[in-house]
């Protein structure tokens, strides 16, 4: 066998077999928030809940980084100089928001797809705005409850004709969006006004049992006491 043979099968075996299973297990990394008062626990965003979701329905294999948000460490300011939390890097460079993030590993793992359809895109979006006006409400008649409860009812609508999930049968995107916020919701409003989605939209209960019952869900959410920690500054300033 020639030494150009050799040479060639080598090169032909790093580039085929070695470097993709390196590459593969250099770990996604991602900074998320720290729970309020518990700097090495797991703490209460909604948005670095929903890339965590992401990643553990796509299987992908990460390394987090927990930042306490009031004390945030200087090699993340560095690294991330408007301070929010999620970022993440795939390898180069540290990318925040999680629109942009989420639709990243949509493109890096296609597999299981959690594309939705782009007019399902906008379903529950203002569930969230209107359950903080809610939260923070201290007047009882000033429509802030009836205004989450029209957007809960108009997720009931959209489940009652595409349910069990925001795309049917299989997990998608916006159910990653939406299933922190509606755990925010059942918990913050749980314990700060003792109010709870009416079992009159019990297609939005259903959704809540599936998504909250998921294991992914299971291990990427905060524990309660962190929730009511986190809102408890922003309903009685
Ligand atoms: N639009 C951003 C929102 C991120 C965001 O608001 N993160 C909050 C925590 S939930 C944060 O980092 N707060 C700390 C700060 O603003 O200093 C996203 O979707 O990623």
């Amino acid at each position: 066998m020639s030494y150009y043979y050799l040479l060639q099968i080598s090169l032909v075996l790093v580039l085929t077999i070695l470097l993709p299973s390196y590459c593969s297990s250099m770990a996604v990394e991602v900074c998320v928030k720290a729970a309020v008062g518990a700097p090495n626990v797991l703490g209460d965003c909604p948005f670095s809940q929903r890339v965590l979701l992401t990643l553990e329905e796509k299987k992908v294999t990460y390394k987090m980084h927990l930042i306490n948000v009031s004390d945030k460490p200087k090699w993340f300011l560095e690294v991330n100089p408007e301070g929010k939390v999620p970022v993440i890097n795939f390898g180069d460079k540290w990318i925040p928001d999680s629109d942009v993030i989420v639709g990243l590993i949509e493109e890096k793992y296609p597999n299981p797809s959690l594309i939705a359809p782009p007019e399902f895109a906008p379903v529950g979006s203002k569930i969230f705005p209107t359950f903080v006006s809610f939260l923070k409400s201290k007047d009882p008649s000033d429509g802030t409850e009836q205004a989450l409860l029209d957007e809960l009812k108009a997720l009931e609508e959209h489940l009652k004709a595409h349910g069990p999930y925001v795309n049917g049968q299989n997990i998608c995107s916006v159910d990653m969006s939406l299933a922190p916020k509606l755990y925010h919701l059942e918990v913050a409003l749980g314990h700060f006004k003792k109010w709870s989605v009416p079992e009159s939209l019990s297609h939005v209960c259903n959704y809540i049992k599936l998504l909250f019952e998921r294991e992914s869900f299971k291990k990427t959410k905060a524990e309660e006491k962190y929730v009511i920690a986190g809102w408890a500054p922003k309903v009685n300033p």
